[in-house]
């Protein structure tokens, strides 16, 4: 008997024998009036007319509810449920092979003008994209049933919270919504009440045909990812995983919230969240854009490896910032959950991650103990002699492939995790004090370095390069430019976005605008291995990043940047050798040169948008550079 038969059997929470309530006794449409909600009734009856499921289901957000989708997904063969004895409430999902990761290359910003989406972001004009999706959505929910759910980023009528509604045939994209967002009828009273509201259609694009036999994970070979920035809409057709599928993350959150921000002032951004608490007790506020899979999680998470420090966690992904009236940016997590990264998150690396997945977890692509528990690269130190894959192959240590995909992860309530701040759904957020920018960079990037001001610090975040990860398609290791990890979120011309980010600097006093660092964790020796300890041992950088802000330490002026003195960095009790130090913290002014002319290359893709205070620090860069060369 399949793990999944033997415990879907136990798997209701009102115990063995008890009556259990079918998921078909949910899905009313909740009765309210007036014209703001008539469009929504109007919206949603437009869209069933066009991809004529066989049933509408509106998503309530009750934990009854919730339950019954998981067990008939469960019974459906979509989820497995794990053995409750080790994970109770959790379950694991098996994506298609070729449904693994984002697709950036499908994903667009069908914005009006060419302009305005910029030479990073794919484009097609709105009325000929329409014309591509209209027949591909036509009867795409056929043999489905089409769920419609209304959501809130951000707490419900928070003052930086914006809401939406996704419509999807897929019931893993319904319950991983219903952890990483709010989702509720009281958004159905918000847009009753005439808030404007985000409009996000997502299908897995593959309908059924009368009698045809369903597989776990339907998706379609041909995939589209599509934002109208001009009329706040998403559309989705193709793929059930991750931001492909989700809608509220990255195509809700960051391509249309930069839009929205660019309009009214503030910024949506790739960044994680995080109170860091110092020894004196005092609390600083600090985001962090990294690339995907690139640390955000690992460091949203971070327990300090020195003594006295605390951090407390408030999001992992993505920040909205907004000038507040005492002339400081504060931020919010919109998110309500985790989606991250499973391979890599272990007892040694990410304590906090591995303590929130005790239940109530949804895994994708991990593989799966005999036991009826899951198991990824880093989980544990010992590797399990016989596994099951996220294929669904057995699998042993000799099998010399990954057990689980690389980008294989986990969907969990933000609530669970044991350091998460008190305070974290408060809806006006938190004062910024530090904002941080890094990637993984083998080479050239040191360990942490210090912006001289505002306008260097967005030229340093226009700049940021990484090497590629397995969180989506492309060449694993492969570096490319990844200005302020937005190249895949941005829904707009990026060279627009860096003006947007200055404007929103210069507005603020500069004794209230958050100071800016870059750091880089992923520095490599010759031989390969990476310099820095990381993980908990980052906690030292953040140390010197307080310490800093209290100007409480001196900095060294390089050309880059401001460095840390080596003496004034916190190393008791880790052993970096002194020859890793410096390599770490090492600036080739002859590499940099070569980094300013890529520079130079990628501004000039924007036909002159840049802003020419980036070009002035760029050449300001250039001049410290060759000085620095001479001497
Ligand atoms: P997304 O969810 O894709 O946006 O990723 P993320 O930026 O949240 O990255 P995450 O924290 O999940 O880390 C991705 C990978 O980087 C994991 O395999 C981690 O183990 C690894 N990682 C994170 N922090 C460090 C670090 O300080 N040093 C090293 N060497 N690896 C790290
Ligand atoms: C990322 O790729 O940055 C993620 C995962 O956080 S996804 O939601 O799929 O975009
Ligand atoms: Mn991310």
């Amino acid at each position: 008997m399949a793990i999944a038969d033997v415990f879907s059997r136990s798997s209701t929470t009102t115990g063995p024998g008890a009556a259990v309530t079918p998921l078909s006794a949910f899905g009313e449409r909740p009765a309210r009036e007036g014209e703001h909600v008539e469009a929504l009734y109007a919206w949603v009856d437009e869209i069933a007319a066009l991809t004529t499921p066989d049933r509408v289901h509106w998503v309530g957000g009750s934990r009854l509810e919730n339950e019954a989708l998981l067990r008939e997904m469960v019974d459906e063969g979509r989820l497995i449920k794990l053995n409750p004895e080790w994970r109770p409430g959790s379950y694991l999902a098996r994506s298609h092979p070729g449904d693994v990761a984002r697709t950036e290359g499908r994903t667009y910003i069908a914005s009006e003008r060419e302009e305005d989406a910029g030479p990073t972001n794919n484009w097609v004009a709105p009325d000929e994209m329409r014309a591509t999706l209209t027949p591909l959505f036509a009867g795409s929910m056929r043999g489905r049933t089409m769920y419609v759910v209304p959501f809130s980023m951000g707490t419900v009528g928070g003052p930086l919270s914006h809401i939406g509604v996704q419509i999807t045939d897929s019931a893993y994209a319904v319950a991983s919504i219903g952890i990483m967002t709010r989702v509720g009828v009281d958004v159905i009273d918000q847009i009753a009440a005439g808030k404007p509201w985000v409009k996000t259609v997502h299908t897995v694009g593959a309908p059924l045909a009368p009698g045809e036999q369903d597989v776990a994970w339907p998706c379609n070979d041909e995939k589209y990812i599509v934002h109208y920035p001009d009329t706040l809409e998403v559309w989705s057709f193709g793929s059930g995983y991750g931001g492909n599928a989700i809608l509220a993350k990255k195509c809700f959150a960051l391509r249309i919230a930069s839009v929205i921000g660019r309009d009214e002032g503030w910024l949506a951004e790739h960044m994680l969240l995080i109170r860091v608490i110092s020894p004196e007790g005092k609390k600083y506020h600090i985001a962090a854009a990294f690339p995907s899979a690139c640390g955000k999680t690992n460091l949203a998470m971070l327990r300090p490896t020195i003594p006295g420090w605390r951090v407390e966690t408030l999001g992992d992904d993505i920040s909205w910032i907004r000038p507040g009236d005492d002339g400081r940016l504060w931020a919010i997590n919109p998110e309500a959950g985790f989606f991250g990264v499973a391979p890599g998150t272990g007892e040694s690396t990410n304590v906090t991650a591995v303590e929130t997945l005790w239940g109530n977890t949804i895994f994708t692509n991990v593989a799966l103990r005999p036991d009826g528990d899951v198991w990824w690269e880093g989980l544990t130190d010992e590797t399990p002699a016989e596994l099951t894959d996220w294929e669904g192959n057995p699998w042993t240590p000799a099998s010399g492939r990954p057990a689980a995909h690389p980008n294989s992860r986990f969907t969990v309530s933000a609530g669970q995790c044991p350091q998460i701040a008190d305070d974290w759904e408060a809806p006006e957020g938190v004062p910024l004090d530090a904002i941080l920018f890094g990637g993984r960079r083998a080479t050239n990037v040191p360990l942490v370095v210090e912006a001289t001001d505002w306008s260097h610090g967005v030229f340093i975040g226009s700049n940021i390069s990484s090497e590629r990860t397995a969180a989506a398609e492309g060449t694993v290791g492969e570096l490319r430019r990844d200005p302020f990890a937005m190249l895949p979120f941005c829904g707009y011309n990026m060279a627009d976005y860096f003006a947007h980010w200055l404007r929103v600097g210069k507005a603020l006093h500069v004794s209230k605008r958050p100071r800016v660092f870059q750091v880089n964790w992923f520095r490599k020796g010759s031989d390969g291995r990476f310099l820095w300890p990381g993980f908990g041992d980052n906690s030292r950088v953040i140390e010197w990043i307080v310490r800093r802000l209290e100007g409480a330490v001196d900095a060294v002026d390089a050309p880059i940047g401001r460095l840390p003195r080596i003496e004034d960095l916190n190393l008791e009790g880790i052993d970096v050798p002194q020859q890793d130090l410096e390599e770490l913290f090492a600036v080739d002014p002859e590499s940099w040169l070569h980094e300013a002319d890529l520079t130079e290359q990628f501004y000039s893709t924007f036909e002159g948008k840049v802003p020419p205070r980036l070009y002035a620090e760029l050449e300001a860069l250039r001049y410290r550079l060759k000085r620095a060369q001479q001497a």
